[in-house]
């Protein structure tokens, strides 16, 4: 019996806002979770403090299946975005103590490496079609064997994924949100083109991903992913929202570029037939927004059967902690795909010291027991909260658009 003692939120903005959950025990292991959910920030740090912890003081900390069902099935209200972080933070932080009172690096008892390193993707972005493909070719001289391309769109004055800051991309750009314009016939325009640029300029090695940001409808998405498909894409991400799972099918039908989803889905049941039709290639879930090691490990088993690899989400808005817990686990599993990473800000790195490393185009997770990361909580003070929003998306004419 490992006794939990005490267990507290720490929300900063270190650049951004991220929250942390730290569960102290009565052998003196502590151990971290993210619960960060962009520009909900506050309603998990309360989902956790106001009904979460007081349920755990005086648990065995070692107890994390039993602890994860507790919370899960033990609820009447069950899923969603803010209770799945939550859930996704006590359990990052239980597998973060178990594998520290082990003296393993958590990967080790998720049944130890099935790889060397965790192939990544780097963000390119630019205005034009020019400065997107140089900061692909930046990415390339680093070593990086897979970059996602995303270019704004001749005709609009801004688009979604294309920053000003090339290496600290930050979404929530505003304490209320901000407006981009958007307009499906430019973008299905322009983005065809750039991908052939691209391989022109790049050549054939290199992996080439790109988001859309679920913006389209299934017959847009189709022509979508046959136009791009001489450019031999790695993955085309969130074609459509995919609260309908049976879109997919559409697109699937008309061609065979990879398709990617998920970064959004917070439960197996999100993405069941999208897994069992085999209408995706990879599934976006990730740690944090999908339940924690113990629920996205059965995400990623269900993914195995029917050869659907991971490709976790991890924006600048997953911590360290997140992105740590990402690599133990891609590491350990026979069905990872990729991992995407964002540079965090050098404040955010210095608030959460971290073990895990890049290297010749992989990540490695690192050999310090646990998750291998932490919070340096008299920094993380130093960084008090600021409210900050995702923008939103309108057409031309005024009326919104789907994200
Ligand atoms: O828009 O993480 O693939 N990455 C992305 C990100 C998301 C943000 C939203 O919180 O789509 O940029
Ligand atoms: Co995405």
């Amino acid at each position: 019996m490992l006794k939990i003692t005490d267990a507290r939120v720490i929300v900063t903005c270190p650049g951004r806002n991220f929250v942390t959950l730290k569960i102290e025990t009565d052998a003196g292991v502590s151990g971290v979770g993210d619960a960060t959910l962009n520009g909900r920030e506050l309603a998990v740090a309360s989902y956790l403090s106001d009904h979460l912890i007081p349920c755990l003081l005086g648990r065995d900390a070692h107890r994390i299946e039993d602890t994860w069902q507790f919370l899960y099935r033990g609820a009447y209200w069950r899923r969603g975005p803010v209770t799945m972080a939550a859930i996704a933070a006590v359990d990052m932080a239980l597998w973060d103590i178990k594998a520290k009172a082990a003296g393993l690096p958590l990967y080790q008892l998720l049944g130890g490496a099935c790889r060397e390193g965790l192939l990544v993707y780097g963000h390119a972005n630019g205005e034009t079609t020019e400065e997107t493909l140089r900061e692909a070719q930046r990415y390339i001289e680093l070593g990086y064997r897979a970059v996602r391309l995303q270019s704004g769109v001749p005709g609009l004055k801004s688009t979604y994924g294309v920053s000003s800051d090339k290496d600290f991309y930050e979404p929530a750009d505003a304490a209320l949100p901000s407006e981009n314009v958007w307009s499906t016939e430019k973008y299905l325009r322009s983005t065809p083109q750039l991908f052939a640029a691209a391989r022109e300029k790049l050549g054939g090695d290199i992996h080439l991903l790109h988001d859309v940001h679920h913006r389209l409808t299934p017959i847009e998405a189709a022509r979508l992913a046959k136009d791009l498909e001489p450019y031999r894409l790695f993955w085309l991400e969130d074609a459509v929202p995919a609260e309908h799972q049976a879109n997919f099918r559409q697109i699937r039908a008309h061609s065979t570029t990879p398709l990617a989803v998920g970064e959004v889905f917070n439960s197996i049941w999100d993405c069941k037939q999208l897994i069992e039709e085999q209408l995706i290639d990879y599934i976006r879930a990730s740690v944090l927004h999908a339940g924690g090691i113990t629920h996205l490990r059965r995400i990623a088993n269900l993914a195995d059967l029917y050869k659907v690899r991971t490709g976790c989400h991890g924006a600048t808005d997953l911590s360290p902690v997140t992105m740590a817990a990402a690599l133990h686990f891609g590491i350990s599993i026979p069905n990872f795909g990729i991992q995407e990473y964002m540079q965090h800000t050098a404040e955010t790195l210095a608030v959460f010291p971290h073990g895990y490393h890049y290297g010749d185009g992989y990540l490695h997770p690192g050999e310090a027991p646990g998750l291998g990361v932490d919070i340096d909580e008299a920094l993380a003070a130093q960084y008090p909260y600021r409210r900050a929003y995702l923008p939103i998306n309108r057409l031309e004419d005024g009326s919104m658009h789907d994200w």
